[in-house]
Protein backbone atom coordinates (compact mmCIF):
# COMPACT_ATOMS: atom_id res chain seq x y z
CA UNK A 1 0.00 0.00 0.00
CA UNK A 2 1.67 3.41 -0.73
CA UNK A 3 0.11 6.72 0.74
CA UNK A 4 -0.83 8.63 -2.60
CA UNK A 5 -2.41 12.42 -2.96
CA UNK A 6 -5.20 12.73 -5.32
CA UNK A 7 -7.62 14.93 -6.85
CA UNK A 8 -11.04 13.63 -5.54
CA UNK A 9 -14.18 14.16 -6.76
CA UNK A 10 -16.66 14.09 -3.74
CA UNK A 11 -20.53 13.50 -3.95
CA UNK A 12 -21.52 16.67 -2.73
CA UNK A 13 -19.31 19.10 -5.25
CA UNK A 14 -17.66 19.43 -8.48
CA UNK A 15 -14.69 21.17 -7.03
CA UNK A 16 -11.85 18.29 -7.10
CA UNK A 17 -10.73 17.95 -3.57
CA UNK A 18 -6.53 17.35 -3.30
CA UNK A 19 -6.52 14.55 -0.64
CA UNK A 20 -3.93 11.65 1.02
CA UNK A 21 -5.43 8.64 0.13
CA UNK A 22 -4.04 5.05 0.05
CA UNK A 23 -3.17 2.97 -3.36
CA UNK A 24 -3.08 -0.74 -2.77
CA UNK A 25 -0.04 -2.34 -4.32
CA UNK A 26 -0.45 -4.02 -7.67
CA UNK A 27 -1.68 -7.12 -8.76
CA UNK A 28 -0.38 -10.06 -10.39
CA UNK A 29 -0.86 -8.22 -14.07
CA UNK A 30 -0.60 -4.53 -12.68
CA UNK A 31 1.74 -1.30 -12.65
CA UNK A 32 1.71 1.05 -10.01
CA UNK A 33 3.14 4.09 -11.81
CA UNK A 34 4.76 7.80 -10.39
CA UNK A 35 2.73 10.32 -12.56
CA UNK A 36 4.98 12.92 -13.52
CA UNK A 37 2.20 14.58 -15.31
CA UNK A 38 -1.78 14.12 -16.96
CA UNK A 39 -3.75 15.54 -19.54
CA UNK A 40 -7.50 16.90 -18.65
CA UNK A 41 -9.43 15.67 -21.70
CA UNK A 42 -13.08 16.79 -21.82
CA UNK A 43 -14.39 13.47 -20.76
CA UNK A 44 -13.26 13.51 -17.25
CA UNK A 45 -16.17 16.32 -17.43
CA UNK A 46 -18.69 14.29 -18.99
CA UNK A 47 -17.84 11.36 -16.24
CA UNK A 48 -18.13 14.35 -13.56
CA UNK A 49 -21.40 15.77 -15.26
CA UNK A 50 -23.27 12.05 -15.70
CA UNK A 51 -23.96 9.87 -12.94
CA UNK A 52 -22.87 6.13 -14.42
CA UNK A 53 -19.57 6.58 -12.22
CA UNK A 54 -19.47 6.25 -8.56
CA UNK A 55 -18.07 9.12 -6.33
CA UNK A 56 -16.15 9.53 -4.58
CA UNK A 57 -13.99 9.03 -8.04
CA UNK A 58 -10.40 9.96 -8.82
CA UNK A 59 -10.26 11.43 -12.45
CA UNK A 60 -8.04 11.55 -14.98
CA UNK A 61 -7.08 9.17 -17.89
CA UNK A 62 -3.92 10.89 -19.97
CA UNK A 63 -1.32 10.06 -17.38
CA UNK A 64 2.59 9.63 -18.24
CA UNK A 65 5.25 8.93 -15.38
CA UNK A 66 7.62 6.18 -14.33
CA UNK A 67 7.23 2.67 -13.57
CA UNK A 68 7.87 2.00 -9.22
CA UNK A 69 6.36 -1.50 -8.74
CA UNK A 70 5.11 -4.47 -11.09
CA UNK A 71 2.76 -7.15 -10.06
CA UNK A 72 4.15 -10.93 -10.56
CA UNK A 73 2.88 -11.58 -13.72
CA UNK A 74 3.91 -8.48 -15.50
CA UNK A 75 7.09 -9.22 -17.84
CA UNK A 76 7.08 -6.05 -20.03
CA UNK A 77 7.93 -3.20 -17.74
CA UNK A 78 10.09 -3.05 -14.69
CA UNK A 79 10.91 -0.07 -12.34
CA UNK A 80 12.20 2.69 -13.76
CA UNK A 81 10.39 2.55 -17.20
CA UNK A 82 9.11 5.46 -18.23
CA UNK A 83 5.82 5.13 -19.93
CA UNK A 84 2.52 6.45 -21.21
CA UNK A 85 -1.13 5.40 -20.30
CA UNK A 86 -3.73 5.48 -22.74
CA UNK A 87 -6.98 3.43 -22.35
CA UNK A 88 -7.72 -0.08 -20.92
CA UNK A 89 -8.97 -2.82 -23.15
CA UNK A 90 -9.55 -6.76 -21.96
CA UNK A 91 -6.76 -8.16 -24.58
CA UNK A 92 -9.09 -11.65 -25.75
CA UNK A 93 -11.95 -10.22 -27.19
CA UNK A 94 -12.26 -10.11 -31.34
CA UNK A 95 -11.15 -7.04 -31.33
CA UNK A 96 -8.25 -6.44 -29.16
CA UNK A 97 -7.02 -9.48 -31.30
CA UNK A 98 -7.29 -7.17 -34.49
CA UNK A 99 -5.44 -5.07 -32.50
CA UNK A 100 -8.68 -2.30 -32.38
CA UNK A 101 -8.78 -2.36 -28.45
CA UNK A 102 -11.03 0.55 -29.42
CA UNK A 103 -14.19 -1.60 -30.08
CA UNK A 104 -12.63 -3.90 -27.08
CA UNK A 105 -16.51 -5.59 -26.01
CA UNK A 106 -15.41 -4.32 -21.95
CA UNK A 107 -14.67 -0.69 -23.05
CA UNK A 108 -17.52 0.40 -20.50
CA UNK A 109 -16.42 -1.60 -17.62
CA UNK A 110 -12.94 -1.13 -17.66
CA UNK A 111 -12.82 2.45 -18.89
CA UNK A 112 -15.72 4.12 -17.41
CA UNK A 113 -17.13 2.51 -14.54
CA UNK A 114 -13.96 2.69 -12.45
CA UNK A 115 -13.42 -0.55 -11.33
CA UNK A 116 -11.58 -3.96 -11.89
CA UNK A 117 -13.06 -6.44 -13.90
CA UNK A 118 -13.38 -8.35 -10.46
CA UNK A 119 -15.64 -5.18 -9.17
CA UNK A 120 -13.06 -4.10 -6.97
CA UNK A 121 -11.37 -0.35 -6.42
CA UNK A 122 -7.57 0.50 -5.93
CA UNK A 123 -7.99 3.59 -3.89
CA UNK A 124 -9.18 4.17 -0.43
CA UNK A 125 -9.39 6.72 2.51
CA UNK A 126 -8.96 4.67 6.05
CA UNK A 127 -12.23 1.89 5.27
CA UNK A 128 -14.14 4.36 2.62
CA UNK A 129 -13.79 3.07 -1.10
CA UNK A 130 -12.46 5.16 -3.86
CA UNK A 131 -13.47 4.79 -7.36
CA UNK A 132 -10.19 3.58 -9.18
CA UNK A 133 -8.98 2.82 -12.56
CA UNK A 134 -10.81 5.44 -14.62
CA UNK A 135 -9.79 4.32 -17.89
CA UNK A 136 -8.14 1.79 -16.29
CA UNK A 137 -6.02 4.55 -14.59
CA UNK A 138 -7.25 7.47 -12.64
CA UNK A 139 -4.58 9.74 -13.11
CA UNK A 140 -5.20 13.41 -11.15
CA UNK A 141 -2.82 11.25 -8.59
CA UNK A 142 0.56 11.17 -7.88
CA UNK A 143 0.92 7.77 -8.37
CA UNK A 144 -1.74 5.19 -9.95
CA UNK A 145 -1.99 1.67 -11.17
CA UNK A 146 -2.80 0.37 -14.10
CA UNK A 147 -2.51 -3.22 -15.95
CA UNK A 148 0.34 -4.02 -18.42
CA UNK A 149 -2.36 -3.64 -21.64
CA UNK A 150 -2.85 0.13 -21.54
CA UNK A 151 1.07 1.04 -20.85
CA UNK A 152 3.12 1.88 -23.79
CA UNK A 153 6.94 2.34 -23.48
CA UNK A 154 8.18 6.38 -24.16
CA UNK A 155 11.71 7.07 -25.48
CA UNK A 156 14.25 8.49 -23.28
CA UNK A 157 14.36 11.77 -25.48
CA UNK A 158 10.64 12.74 -24.84
CA UNK A 159 10.05 14.66 -22.12
CA UNK A 160 7.53 12.98 -20.20
CA UNK A 161 5.31 16.04 -19.12
CA UNK A 162 3.83 16.40 -22.68
CA UNK A 163 3.42 12.63 -23.00
CA UNK A 164 0.10 11.67 -21.19
CA UNK A 165 -2.51 13.22 -23.83
CA UNK A 166 -1.01 11.28 -26.19
CA UNK A 167 -3.17 8.56 -24.68
CA UNK A 168 -6.32 9.92 -25.04
CA UNK A 169 -7.09 13.36 -27.24
CA UNK A 170 -4.29 13.12 -29.38
CA UNK A 171 -4.09 9.84 -30.71
CA UNK A 172 -7.96 10.08 -31.13
CA UNK A 173 -7.26 13.23 -33.64
CA UNK A 174 -4.30 12.22 -35.61
CA UNK A 175 -5.53 8.41 -35.39
CA UNK A 176 -8.81 9.11 -37.33
CA UNK A 177 -6.79 10.63 -39.87
CA UNK A 178 -4.20 8.29 -40.02
CA UNK A 179 -5.92 5.03 -38.96
CA UNK A 180 -9.15 5.26 -39.57
CA UNK A 181 -9.39 7.80 -42.81
CA UNK A 182 -6.38 7.16 -44.39
CA UNK A 183 -6.22 10.04 -45.78
CA UNK A 184 -3.77 10.17 -48.20
CA UNK A 185 -1.33 12.28 -49.69
CA UNK A 186 -3.14 15.57 -51.65
CA UNK A 187 -6.77 14.95 -50.18
CA UNK A 188 -8.89 17.17 -48.62
CA UNK A 189 -9.51 17.52 -45.15
CA UNK A 190 -12.17 19.27 -43.31
CA UNK A 191 -11.88 19.31 -39.38
CA UNK A 192 -15.23 20.60 -36.99
CA UNK A 193 -13.64 21.92 -34.24
CA UNK A 194 -10.64 23.07 -33.34
CA UNK A 195 -10.26 21.69 -29.51
CA UNK A 196 -7.51 19.42 -28.86
CA UNK A 197 -8.85 16.90 -30.64
CA UNK A 198 -9.90 18.47 -33.59
CA UNK A 199 -6.25 20.27 -34.17
CA UNK A 200 -4.47 17.16 -33.45
CA UNK A 201 -6.43 15.97 -36.87
CA UNK A 202 -5.57 19.26 -38.58
CA UNK A 203 -1.68 18.50 -37.85
CA UNK A 204 -1.82 15.00 -38.45
CA UNK A 205 -4.04 16.01 -42.11
CA UNK A 206 -1.56 18.61 -42.63
CA UNK A 207 2.55 17.52 -41.46
CA UNK A 208 1.87 13.67 -41.94
CA UNK A 209 -0.64 13.06 -44.29
CA UNK A 210 0.39 15.42 -46.69
CA UNK A 211 -3.49 16.54 -47.55
CA UNK A 212 -3.55 19.23 -50.07
CA UNK A 213 -6.53 21.60 -48.24
CA UNK A 214 -7.20 21.40 -44.86
CA UNK A 215 -10.18 23.48 -43.28
CA UNK A 216 -10.97 23.86 -39.59
CA UNK A 217 -14.22 24.98 -38.10
CA UNK A 218 -14.91 26.40 -35.27
CA UNK A 219 -16.85 29.27 -33.58
CA UNK A 220 -14.10 31.00 -32.31
CA UNK A 221 -11.47 33.17 -34.20
CA UNK A 222 -8.61 32.49 -31.56
CA UNK A 223 -8.73 28.74 -32.43
CA UNK A 224 -9.69 29.04 -35.75
CA UNK A 225 -6.13 31.54 -35.58
CA UNK A 226 -4.60 28.21 -33.64
CA UNK A 227 -5.41 25.99 -36.32
CA UNK A 228 -3.75 28.00 -38.89
CA UNK A 229 -0.70 28.22 -36.99
CA UNK A 230 -0.35 24.54 -36.71
CA UNK A 231 -1.36 23.80 -40.25
CA UNK A 232 -4.82 24.27 -41.54
CA UNK A 233 -4.81 25.73 -45.38
CA UNK A 234 -8.48 27.21 -44.43
CA UNK A 235 -10.31 28.54 -41.82
CA UNK A 236 -13.84 28.98 -41.45
CA UNK A 237 -16.26 30.05 -39.14
CA UNK A 238 -18.58 27.46 -37.98
CA UNK A 239 -21.71 30.01 -37.37
CA UNK A 240 -20.78 32.17 -40.49
CA UNK A 241 -24.45 32.24 -43.10
CA UNK A 242 -22.29 31.80 -46.17
CA UNK A 243 -21.17 28.65 -44.45
CA UNK A 244 -21.83 26.60 -47.36
CA UNK A 245 -20.61 28.28 -49.91
CA UNK A 246 -17.35 29.11 -48.54
CA UNK A 247 -16.19 25.47 -48.48
CA UNK A 248 -17.83 25.01 -51.86
CA UNK A 249 -15.56 27.67 -53.07
CA UNK A 250 -12.59 25.95 -51.33
CA UNK A 251 -13.30 22.56 -52.72
CA UNK A 252 -16.05 22.95 -55.30
CA UNK A 253 -16.72 19.09 -55.75
CA UNK A 254 -16.85 18.87 -52.55
CA UNK A 255 -14.55 17.76 -49.29
CA UNK A 256 -13.23 14.05 -49.29
CA UNK A 257 -13.02 13.58 -45.47
CA UNK A 258 -15.17 15.82 -42.74
CA UNK A 259 -13.92 14.47 -39.35
CA UNK A 260 -16.37 15.87 -36.78
CA UNK A 261 -15.08 16.34 -32.84
CA UNK A 262 -17.69 18.92 -31.65
CA UNK A 263 -20.78 16.69 -31.58
CA UNK A 264 -23.06 19.62 -32.42
CA UNK A 265 -25.45 17.75 -34.84
CA UNK A 266 -27.23 20.20 -36.92
CA UNK A 267 -23.42 21.39 -38.25
CA UNK A 268 -23.17 17.03 -38.60
CA UNK A 269 -26.30 16.84 -40.70
CA UNK A 270 -25.43 19.95 -42.95
CA UNK A 271 -21.48 18.76 -43.75
CA UNK A 272 -22.93 16.05 -45.35
CA UNK A 273 -23.63 17.57 -47.82
CA UNK A 274 -20.47 19.03 -48.43
CA UNK A 275 -18.49 15.64 -49.14
CA UNK A 276 -17.60 14.85 -52.42
CA UNK A 277 -19.26 11.96 -54.22
CA UNK A 278 -18.03 8.80 -51.98
CA UNK A 279 -16.59 11.06 -49.59
CA UNK A 280 -16.41 10.27 -45.66
CA UNK A 281 -17.62 11.57 -42.54
CA UNK A 282 -16.20 10.51 -39.45
CA UNK A 283 -18.11 10.73 -35.91
CA UNK A 284 -15.26 11.06 -33.19
CA UNK A 285 -17.26 13.44 -30.67
CA UNK A 286 -18.41 12.10 -27.62
CA UNK A 287 -22.13 11.88 -28.53
CA UNK A 288 -24.75 11.83 -26.28
CA UNK A 289 -26.70 8.81 -25.79
CA UNK A 290 -29.02 8.30 -28.12
CA UNK A 291 -28.71 12.02 -30.30
CA UNK A 292 -29.71 10.99 -33.77
CA UNK A 293 -28.69 12.70 -36.78
CA UNK A 294 -31.02 12.29 -39.81
CA UNK A 295 -29.72 12.51 -43.95
CA UNK A 296 -31.35 12.33 -47.29
CA UNK A 297 -30.91 8.49 -48.05
CA UNK A 298 -31.57 8.65 -51.67
CA UNK A 299 -28.90 11.24 -51.59
CA UNK A 300 -26.81 9.53 -49.62
CA UNK A 301 -27.38 6.24 -52.04
CA UNK A 302 -26.73 7.68 -54.78
CA UNK A 303 -23.23 9.90 -54.34
CA UNK A 304 -21.99 6.66 -52.28
CA UNK A 305 -20.94 8.88 -49.17
CA UNK A 306 -19.69 6.84 -46.24
CA UNK A 307 -20.46 7.55 -42.42
CA UNK A 308 -17.67 6.24 -40.19
CA UNK A 309 -17.85 6.03 -36.36
CA UNK A 310 -14.45 6.24 -34.98
CA UNK A 311 -13.13 5.02 -30.73
CA UNK A 312 -9.43 6.08 -29.90
CA UNK A 313 -8.39 7.12 -33.56
CA UNK A 314 -8.41 3.56 -34.25
CA UNK A 315 -5.25 3.25 -32.12
CA UNK A 316 -3.28 0.10 -32.14
CA UNK A 317 -1.44 1.79 -28.81
CA UNK A 318 1.28 -0.46 -28.46
CA UNK A 319 2.32 0.85 -32.56
CA UNK A 320 0.79 4.07 -32.74
CA UNK A 321 1.72 5.87 -29.50
CA UNK A 322 5.06 5.23 -30.77
CA UNK A 323 4.96 6.33 -34.33
CA UNK A 324 2.84 9.85 -32.59
CA UNK A 325 6.27 10.54 -30.61
CA UNK A 326 8.36 9.76 -32.92
CA UNK A 327 6.34 12.09 -35.18
CA UNK A 328 6.33 15.02 -32.42
CA UNK A 329 9.70 14.61 -32.07
CA UNK A 330 10.50 14.96 -35.42
CA UNK A 331 8.32 18.54 -35.67
CA UNK A 332 5.33 16.99 -37.27
CA UNK A 333 3.02 17.02 -35.18
CA UNK A 334 3.29 20.32 -32.89
CA UNK A 335 0.99 19.66 -30.38
CA UNK A 336 3.46 21.60 -28.07
CA UNK A 337 1.14 24.51 -29.36
CA UNK A 338 -1.93 24.02 -28.30
CA UNK A 339 -0.58 22.94 -24.19
CA UNK A 340 -1.03 25.07 -20.98
CA UNK A 341 0.53 23.39 -17.76
CA UNK A 342 -0.34 23.81 -14.38
CA UNK A 343 0.71 22.61 -11.07
CA UNK A 344 -1.83 19.91 -9.42
CA UNK A 345 -2.85 22.38 -6.26
CA UNK A 346 -4.23 24.69 -9.41
CA UNK A 347 -6.43 21.79 -11.09
CA UNK A 348 -9.57 23.40 -10.44
CA UNK A 349 -8.85 26.18 -12.11
CA UNK A 350 -7.17 24.02 -15.12
CA UNK A 351 -10.61 22.57 -15.69
CA UNK A 352 -12.38 25.78 -15.53
CA UNK A 353 -10.03 27.06 -18.13
CA UNK A 354 -9.99 24.01 -20.21
CA UNK A 355 -14.12 24.20 -19.62
CA UNK A 356 -14.41 27.59 -21.07
CA UNK A 357 -11.87 27.06 -24.15
CA UNK A 358 -9.61 29.63 -22.71
CA UNK A 359 -6.69 26.50 -22.56
CA UNK A 360 -7.12 23.94 -25.62
CA UNK A 361 -5.01 21.10 -23.58
CA UNK A 362 -4.30 21.47 -20.15
CA UNK A 363 -1.54 19.51 -18.41
CA UNK A 364 -1.38 19.11 -14.38
CA UNK A 365 2.07 18.64 -13.48
CA UNK A 366 2.72 16.21 -10.15
CA UNK A 367 4.98 17.53 -6.86
CA UNK A 368 8.72 16.88 -7.90
C1 LIG B 1 -14.12 8.65 -25.07
C2 LIG B 1 -14.78 9.35 -26.23
C3 LIG B 1 -16.27 9.27 -26.09
C4 LIG B 1 -16.75 7.86 -25.89
C5 LIG B 1 -16.06 7.18 -24.74
C6 LIG B 1 -14.57 7.26 -24.89
N1 LIG B 1 -12.74 8.64 -25.23
C7 LIG B 1 -11.89 9.38 -24.53
O1 LIG B 1 -12.04 10.36 -23.89
ZN1 LIG C 1 -10.18 11.26 -23.23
Amino acid sequence: MTQIQAAVLRPDSNTLVLENIELEAPRENEVLVKIIATGICHTDMVLRDASVTKRPVVLGHEGAGIVEQVGSDVIAFKPGDRVAMSFSSCGVCPSCAKHVPGYCTQFFPLNILGRRADGSTSLAKGSEPITSHIFGQSSFATHAICSENNLVKVDDAIPLEIVGPFGCGFQTGAGAVLNSLQVPKGASVMVLGAGAVGLSAVMAAAHIAAAETVIAVDIHDSRLELARSVGATHCVHGASNEFDSEIKSICPAGVDYIIDTTAYLPLVERCVNLLVSQGTLALVAGYALNAKVSFDASMFMTSGKKIQGVMEGDSDIKEFIPRLLEYYKQGQFPVDRIIKYYDLVDINQAIEDAECGATIKAIIKMPA
